[in-house]
């Protein structure tokens, strides 16, 4: 492999391409034009601030959330490059209340695509960084066309998963189940290049990331698990560090690269939303399966994120997720204190 420097994204694709002898080089293409995505999202995110783009649309998504015009035209951008590559059957995104099936004159592809186009994004008026989910499977439906049972598949059934971090630097982390890799977009040239080979999560970290404003709605393990984080104990580097910036994205990215534990556990906040907020299909499973793939553990308190069935596009799920020894350990404390009620 070249240096860094010039070892881009789409050369990273068709070397992976290499060792999957059955790729016909569509599932390729398909990873190029979510890369393509991602620099035109980028571009745009960049300069909001320049342009009359920030702010809201007015509209109220299936989330009940408040549209934000990068929002909007992140989705539509995705939706553009993707529903007529002729790589997709289906897509499923957090901006549209229904999966989006791929029709005439399009032609119908071999991949579901299921995408949160811009995580975070109630972020960004306030200049913290967002970013771009993304999941991908391969169409398991008979029929010519996708059906949304394609999008509906578990988290360990996936081709490849990945997200776009619109931050300081624009990086697109991804893996197809070998490797994580990282790559940081160089304006100047327009290309993703390699700045992060196989990316290993540290087994335990040092950092916890939570929203200590729902603790009253907690359980009694999540509250004991934080408090122990709290507690002094150098033997186990306790206590930990609090970072959390309220976009998934940028927390899983800095526990990533150096180790910690991010929780979204089930909160009784609003009575909506009994399995926490995160989204299964476009946030829990492919950060789930990023994770996995770089040696750390994704759970929704008892059992791996990776093995949830899902029943319905916007499913939601607990999740917790980072160091494999920290994620088991919270496990433990949910084992003790949230013994299902007889
Ligand atoms: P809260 C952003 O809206 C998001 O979906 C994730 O990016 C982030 O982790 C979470 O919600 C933050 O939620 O309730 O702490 O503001």
């Amino acid at each position: 492999m070249p240096g860094k420097g010039t070892w881009t994204i789409e050369r990273h694709f068709m070397l992976q391409e290499k060792s999957h002898p059955e790729a016909k080089g569509e599932f390729t293409q398909l990873l190029m034009d979510i890369a393509l995505a991602g620099k035109i999202i980028s571009r745009e995110v960049n300069k909001a601030g320049l342009v009359e783009i920030l702010g809201l649309t007015g509209e109220i998504n299936i989330q009940g959330e408040q549209v934000q015009k990068l929002d909007d035209f992140a989705n539509k951008t995705l939706i553009s490059i993707l529903d007529r590559s002729g790589r997709v059957c289906m897509l499923g995104t957090e901006e549209n209340t229904e999966a989006i099936k791929i029709l005439p004159p399009y032609t119908s592809g071999h991949y579901a695509v299921s995408m949160d186009p811009l995580d975070g994004s109630s972020n960004i008026d306030v200049n913290v960084s967002v970013g771009t989910i993304f999941s991908i499977h391969r169409k398991v439906s008979k029929g010519p066309r996708g059906e949304e049972a394609d999008l509906l598949q578990t988290g360990r059934k996936q081709l490849a998963a990945g997200y776009i971090i619109y931050g300081s630097s624009t990086m697109m982390v991804y893996t197809t189940g070998n490797g994580v890799h990282g790559f940081t977009l160089d304006p100047s040239v327009g290309e993703f290049l390699l700045s992060h080979p196989d990316i290993r999560i540290p087994k335990r970290g040092n950092t916890y990331s939570v929203n200590e404003g729902n603790y009253l709605f907690w359980s009694e393990g999540t509250k004991r698990y934080i408090k122990y984080l709290k507690e002094m104990d150098n033997q186990s580097g306790r206590p930990y560090t609090s970072r959390y910036i309220g976009s998934l994205v940028s927390d899983f990215h800095r526990n990533l690269l150096h180790g910690g534990i991010f929780l979204y556990p089930s909160d009784q906040k609003d009575h909506k939303r009994p399995h926490g907020k995160l989204r299964l299909l476009y946030e829990a499973a492919p950060m789930a399966y990023i994770v996995d793939r770089a040696g750390g553990y994704a759970s929704d308190g008892k059992k791996n994120i990776l093995d949830l069935e899902p029943k319905e596009l916007h499913q939601r799920t607990p999740l917790i997720v980072g160091s494999y020894e920290d994620v088991k350990e919270y496990e433990e404390f949910i084992a003790e204190y949230d013994k299902e009620k007889k």
